[in-house]
């Protein structure tokens, strides 16, 4: 059964993970030179955000056996490549957006030039970060960053962004929304899950089943912010709402309605307890896995 959960129990039943993961990006952002651009780096990060992904990532590993020190390089590399990509997305060229998380995007805050190169940084820097991780062999370290070239370039986050900015406009399709979400949403869930597993030293069939648990929390987790960019104030959201229409971008609204789209939220979420039931089996710790989905379900920003 999956039970009910709010922001607030979110953050505190993870409080101790939350706090790991902040004060690992914290250290690793420690400001150098030139000023400025560590500055912009430290606003794109550390500027709030729900840590979702790192927070998946490191459930997924100790669900697995393994511990939060042996998840946590990998955890925060992940947020470092989400990070860099909002921080492009929001790019004059890009989304050209001018609040995140509630505050002014990067570009807004500093320049143009300096958004680009802090979300640079963040990409190259979350490579090195995993090659840092204790207790774990090397030959599953280099599986781990294989996977993640993966999910952030051209099989997923790039490509998915990519295809969102040329099918803006067009008409709005079944297959072009999967192609979009599963690169620009669905990729970096699935890695997060999968590399939790790998961490772990897992059975491949565990760990490909944590795979397709993380990409359908990432498609509900999608349906669930296409509906909020309908719904909610800009002010919850600590974004711009209602871009997405006015952009032509395709959605799952713009796709199958509201009322369908809910009815699809509703038939993922059972395909998550199925799964769920499968991890069991493989004697995964589903507990925390079974309140996300509840979050992710339930977020209203
Ligand atoms: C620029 C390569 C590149 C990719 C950008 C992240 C992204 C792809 C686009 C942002 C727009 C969007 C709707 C992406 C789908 C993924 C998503 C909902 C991102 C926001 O993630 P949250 O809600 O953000 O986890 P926080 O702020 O909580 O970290």
């Amino acid at each position: 059964m999956i039970t009910s959960t709010t922001r607030e129990s979110y953050t505190l039943r993870f409080q101790p993970v939350l706090d790991a993961i902040q004060a690992e990006l914290d250290r690793l952002l420690t400001p150098g030179h030139p000023a400025i651009l560590w500055q912009a780096m430290r606003h794109g990060v550390l500027n709030g955000g729900k840590r979702i992904r790192p927070v998946l990532l490191i459930t997924a590993c100790v669900a697995s056996g393994g511990t939060i020190g042996q998840a946590l390089p990998t955890a925060c590399a992940l947020e470092l490549i989400h990070c860099y990509s909002l921080i492009h997305d929001d790019l004059p060229s890009m989304d050209n957006d001018d609040m995140r998380r509630g505050q002014p995007t990067v570009h807004k805050a500093y320049s143009e030039a300096m958004a680009i190169l802090a979300g640079d940084a963040l990409a190259a820097m979350a490579f090195g970060l995993i090659t840092e991780t204790p207790n774990v062999s090397a030959d599953r370290l280099l599986h781990v960053v294989r996977e993640l070239s993966r999910a952030a370039s051209v099989e997923g986050l790039v490509n998915g962004q990519a295809d969102d900015i040329v099918s803006a406009n067009l008409p709005p399709t079944a297959e072009a929304l999967n192609r979009i979400h599963q690169g620009k949403t669905g990729a970096l869930f699935r890695f997060a899950c999968r590399a939790g597993g790998i961490l772990a030293d897992r059975p491949q069939d565990t760990i490909d089943l944590l795979g397709q648990y993380g990409e359908t929390l990432g498609l509900v987790f999608q349906i669930v912010d296409d509906l909020l960019d309908i719904r909610a104030d800009s002010t919850i959201l600590g974004k711009t709402g209602g871009k997405d229409q006015a952009q032509g971008k395709i959605t799952f609204p713009a796709v199958y309605g509201i009322e369908q789209s809910e009815a699809i939220l509703a038939e993922q979420t059972r395909r998550l307890d199925t799964l769920l039931n499968q991890l069991d089996a493989r004697s995964v710790d589903t507990d925390a896995l079974r309140y996300l989905v509840s979050f992710v379900q339930e977020r209203q920003s």
